[in-house]
C-alpha cells in the first residue's frame, strides 16, 4: 500500500538520482522526470507479468496496425489507471507542488493529425482496461504533426520535436530489430523498436504500444574516415534516407504530390510489424503458421496499413515455404479493416510505377491478388466488364487501397451506422454485393477515463457522489444519473462544476492572450481538424450575422456568447488556411468593439492537441457537430463533448445520429439538410448556392461581408472564400444549411434561457454518454471480430 511518507520520501529521493538536484532547486521537468521514472517502477512487473499471461495461455492476440497515434500525455494517465492518482496528488500537495504544472512538463505525444489517430489511442486504453490482449503496432516519428501558431492571423507551421527531452515512457528494444527491405537504392533498413506500456486501469494488464525507428544496418557503421569520397558520398545517401523514414508524420496533406516517403513508411510499418509478431508466433508456439488466425488478429487502421496484405503473403510463401492458396487462406482470416472517411481525396492509391521500382515483390503479389480476385468475380458476374473494372485492385495504372484491404480481409467496418451503410450502399456498395457476411458496423467510442474521469474530475467527483463508482468500469451504468436530471441540487452542483472549468479555460486564455472572457456568456466551442466538409465556415458566417444584428441593434436581446475555434489545418490547405485567417479576423475585430457591450467575444486557440482539448472540452456550454450530413464518418469530439455535458448543435451526421437515438430528440438541438437529401442535391444538380445567395438577403448580405470592406483586411484576402461558397455545384452545401443553422442557434438560445431545462439536457447527455464509450466499442470488436477473450478477470469482480 502506497502512502503519501512513501511518496514524498521517494520523489525526494529520484530526484536526486536522476537531476542530482534537491526539491527546491528542481525545475518541473525534473519534477515530472522523477515522478514518470516512479511509474516506470510500478509498471515494469506487470508488464512482465502480462505478456508471460497472454503466451502461456496461448491467448489469441490482435494487433493493432495504424499509421497514426495520438495519446496526449501519458503520467496523469497512468497514475490514475493504476489507482495511486489521489495518494500521489496529496503527497505532492503537501510537498508545496501544483500538480497541473507538473503534469504540463510533459510534451504531448502527437503522433496522429486528428480523429483516427486519437480513436487508436482510445481503443488501447480501452483494450488495456477490459484485460483484453490487444497491441499497437506504429511509426516512431521523431517529429509529430507540426506545432501551430497564428502570425499576423495566418498559421504557420513549426515542428514538433517531442523527443527532443527524454521520452520517460519508451523502452528501446535493440535486440528485437528486424530488417525491412526495399529495392535499392533504399535497400535494407533496420526497424528498431520502442515499446511504451499501455496500463490497464484498476486491473494488472499492462499491453504495448509498439513504434518502429528507422535506422541504418549495423554493417554500415563504419569509420567513416576510411572511405574514400565516392564511398562516403553514398553511405551519407543511405543514411539520410533511411532516417528519414521515421523523421516525420505526414500531414493530412492529401493535395500534395510526391508522397514517394509515405509509400516507404507505409511499407516500414508492416514489414516490421509482421516480422516481429511472426518471429514471437514461432518462438513461443512452434513453427507450423497454418494455424496463425487463430493465435493472432492483425487489424488495419484504414488503409495506410493496407500493405499488410501482400506483405503476409510474402512472408508465409517466400520466408516460411508455404503455397499460394494456404497462404491466402491465413492472410484473409487474419487481417480486418477499418474505413475511417468517404472523401473522395482520401482514398489513397498508389502508382504502378511507384509500388513496382520500390517494392517489386510486393507489387508482384498484388498483381497476382488482382489477377485471381478478378477471374473470381469473372466467374460470378460473367461479361460484366463495368463492374470488374470498377472493382479491380489494380486499375487505370493505380493500385487502389481500400479494394486491396476489402478483397484481402475479413471483415470491413465503418465507424457509425450511418457511414457503414453509406459504405455497404454507395461506395464499397459493388463490394458489398459481392461479400455482404464481411461488412459490418462498429460505432466509435471514447475512453471515459481520459475524456472524464482525469480530464474532468470535478464531475467525475459529482457522478460518483451520486451513483457511485461503478461507471468507471460499467459506464453504460451512467444511466444511473437519468432521475438526478431534474434534481435542483444535483443541477447546481452540476453548473457549479461546470463554471470551475470555464474559468479553468478562461484563466488560461487571458494568460496567454490576454483576452478576458465573461465566463457566465455561454462557451459556444467548435474544436476539430479544420476542413471544408466540418463547415467551420458555417459557423463563422454565422457569428458574422449576429455581430451585424449586434452593430444594428445593440439593444438585441441575445445571451452573450463566447465563440471558441481551434483546430490545425494541413499545411498545403490553402482553403482551410483562408477560415483560420478568417475567425482570427473577426475576432479582432468583434473583441475590440466596445459598442456591442461584450455581448460578442472570438478565440482562436493554437496549437490543438490532446492536452488542450482535455482543458476545453468540460468548459463547453454548446458543441457544435455541424458537417454537411453523409462527410463526417463518425466524429468522436461529439461524444467527448456530451459526456461532459455540452448540448449538441448538429446535422444528421456520423455518430451524432446515434446520439440524438440516445439522449431523444429533446435534449439536441438538429438542424440541416439529411445525408440522403444532401446526396440528392449533388446528384440532381440542384444545390446551386446562387439560388440561395440571390433569394435570402440575410445570407446574402452575410456572405457580401466577406467582400465588401466590412471586415478589417487589405485588399482582396476573403476573396476565395466568397468564390468558395458560390461555386456553382460546389462547396459543401454551407448556403444551403444556413437558414437552418441560424434557426437552430434560436432554438439554443431559448434552452440555455430556461436553466432548469438546460441542465436537465446537460445530465441527460451525461447519462447516456456511456453507451458511447470506447469499452463498448473495442468490446464489439473483440466479440465480433478479433475473437479475443481478456485474459484476466474483470477488475470490478476481483
Ligand atoms: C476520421 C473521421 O473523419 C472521423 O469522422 C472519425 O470519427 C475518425 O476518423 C475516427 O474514426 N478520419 C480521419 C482520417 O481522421 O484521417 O481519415
Amino acid at each position: 500500500m502506497l502512502t503519501k511518507e512513501h511518496c514524498k520520501t521517494a520523489l525526494q529521493e529520484r530526484l536526486l538520482a536522476l537531476a542530482g538536484t534537491s526539491l527546491d532547486e528542481a525545475s518541473a521537468s525534473d519534477k515530472y522526470a522523477a515522478l514518470a521514472s516512479l511509474v516506470r517502477d510500478y509498471i515494469g512487473q506487470r508488464w512482465v507479468d502480462t505478456t508471460r499471461r497472454y503466451d502461456d495461455q496461448r491467448q489469441k492476440q490482435v494487433y493493432y496496425f495504424s499509421m497514426e497515434f495520438l495519446p496526449g500525455r501519458l503520467l496523469d494517465t497512468n497514475l490514475s489507471n493504476l489507482g495511486i492518482r489521489d495518494v500521489w496528488r496529496e503527497a505532492l500537495a503537501e510537498l508545496d507542488i501544483d500538480y497541473t504544472e507538473l503534469l504540463s512538463a510533459e510534451h504531448d505525444a502527437g503522433l496522429g493529425n486528428g480523429g483516427l489517430g486519437r480513436l487508436a489511442a482510445c481503443f488501447l486504453d480501452s483494450l488495456a482496461a477490459l484485460g483484453l490482449p490487444g497491441h499497437g503496432c506504429g511509426i516512431r516519428y521523431t517529429y509529430g504533426l507540426f506545432e501551430q501558431a497564428i502570425v499576423d492571423g495566418v498559421q504557420v507551421e513549426k515542428p514538433d520535436s517531442w523527443l527532443k527531452d527524454l521520452n520517460i515512457w519508451e523502452y528501446r528494444k535493440t535486440g528485437k530489430a528486424v530488417l525491412v527491405e526495399f529495392a535499392p537504392p533504399l535497400g535494407i533498413v533496420k526497424a528498431v523498436p520502442y515499446d511504451i506500456p499501455v496500463i490497464g486501469f484498476d486491473n494488472r494488464t499492462v499491453n504495448t504500444l509498439r513504434l518502429w525507428s528507422a535506422e541504418v544496418r549495423d554493417e554500415f557503421c563504419v569509420n567513416y574516415s576510411s572511405l574514400g569520397p565516392e564511398d562516403y558520398r553514398k553511405l551519407l545517401e543511405y543514411k539520410n534516407g533511411v532516417e528519414a523514414i521515421s523523421q516525420i508524420l505526414y500531414p493530412d496533406d492529401r493535395y500534395e504530390e510526391g508522397r514517394q516517403l509515405r509509400l516507404v513508411q507505409e511499407y516500414f510499418l508492416v514489414s516490421a510489424g509482421l516480422k516481429s509478431i511472426i518471429r514471437h508466433i514461432k518462438r513461443k508456439q512452434g513453427s507450423d503458421l497454418r494455424r496463425l488466425a487463430d493465435q493472432i488478429a492483425v487489424h488495419i487502421n484504414d488503409t495506410h496499413p493496407a500493405l499488410a496484405i501482400p506483405e503476409l503473403m510474402r512472408i508465409l510463401m517466400d520466408e516460411e515455404g508455404l503455397g499460394w492458396d494456404e497462404a491466402w487462406d491465413i492472410t484473409i482470416h487474419t487481417i480486418s479493416y477499418t474505413n475511417h472517411t468517404v472523401l473522395p481525396e482520401a482514398l489513397e492509391k498508389w502508382p504502378v510505377g511507384q509500388l513496382q521500382s520500390l517494392l517489386p515483390r510486393i507489387y508482384e503479389i498484388i498483381h497476382e491478388i488482382n489477377e485471381r480476385f478478378c477471374a473470381e468475380l469473372w466467374q460470378r458476374y460473367p461479361g460484366d466488364w463495368d463492374r470488374i473494372a470498377a472493382m479491380a485492385v489494380i486499375a487505370d495504372g493505380f493500385v487502389k487501397m481500400a479494394h486491396l484491404a476489402v478483397a484481402g480481409s475479413y471483415s470491413v467496418n465503418g465507424v457509425a451506422a450511418l457511414h457503414s451503410d453509406i459504405l455497404k450502399n454507395d461506395l464499397l456498395n459493388l463490394f458489398y454485393q459481392h461479400a455482404p457476411q464481411k461488412f459490418n458496423n462498429k460505432t466509435n467510442g471514447i475512453t471515459h477515463r481520459r475524456w472524464l474521469l482525469t480530464a474532468n474530475p470535478g464531475l467525475a467527483g459529482l457522478i460518483t457522489g451520486t451513483i457511485g463508482p461503478t461507471w468507471l468500469h460499467r459506464p453504460d451504468h451512467l444511466t444511473e444519473l437519468l432521475p438526478f436530471a431534474t434534481s435542483t441540487t444535483f443541477q447546481q452542483k452540476l453548473a457549479a462544476v461546470k463554471q470551475d472549468r470555464k474559468e479553468a479555460l478562461a484563466k488560461f486564455i487571458f494568460d496567454r492572450y490576454h483576452l478576458a472572457l465573461d465566463t457566465r456568456s455561454l462557451f459556444d466551442i467548435q474544436v476539430k481538424r479544420i476542413h471544408a466538409y466540418k463547415r467551420q465556415l458555417l459557423n463563422a458566417l454565422r457569428i458574422m450575422d449576429l455581430y451585424r444584428l449586434l452593430k444594428d441593434n445593440p439593444q438585441l436581446d441575445i445571451l452573450p456568447r463566447t465563440f471558441i475555434f481551434a483546430g490545425k489545418a494541413a499545411p498545403g490547405y490553402y482553403l482551410a488556411k483562408k477560415v483560420i485567417q478568417l475567425i482570427v479576423t473577426l475576432a479582432k475585430q468583434i473583441n475590440s468593439d466596445t459598442a456591442i457591450q461584450d455581448k460578442l467575444k472570438v478565440i482562436f486557440l493554437e496549437n490543438y492537441n490532446v492536452s488542450l482539448a482535455e482543458l476545453i472540452i468540460p468548459a463547453a456550454d454548446i458543441s457544435e457537430q455541424i458537417s454537411t450530413a453523409g462527410k463526417e464518418a463518425s466524429g468522436t469530439g461529439n461524444m467527448k463533448f456530451m459526456m461532459n455535458g455540452a448540448v449538441t448543435v448538429g446535422t444528421l451526421d456520423g455518430a451524432n445520429v446515434e446520439i440524438r437515438e440516445a439522449v431523444g430528440d429533446e435534449n439536441i438541438v438538429i438542424f440541416g439538410l439529411t445525408a440522403e437529401e444532401v446526396a440528392a442535391c449533388y446528384q440532381t444538380g440542384r444545390c446551386n448556392p446562387l439560388t440561395v445567395y440571390n433569394q435570402n438577403e440575410r445570407i446574402r448580405h452575410c456572405v457580401n461581408q466577406l467582400i465588401d470592406g466590412s471586415l478589417p483586411v487589405i485588399g482582396d484576402e476573403f476573396k476565395p472564400l466568397y468564390d468558395y461558397l458560390l461555386h456553382p455545384g460546389g462547396a459543401f452545401l454551407e448556403l444551403q444549411d444556413f437558414a437552418a443553422y441560424l434557426e437552430a442557434q434560436e432554438r439554443l438560445d431559448r434552452l440555455f434561457r430556461n436553466d432548469r431545462a438546460r441542465w436537465q439536457v446537460a445530465t441527460t447527455n451525461i447519462a447516456h454518454s456511456g453507451r458511447f464509450s470506447s469499452d463498448r466499442t473495442v468490446t464489439e470488436y473483440a466479440d465480433a471480430i478479433w475473437h479475443i477473450r481478456p485474459s484476466e478477470s474483470p477488475a470490478s469482480l476481483i
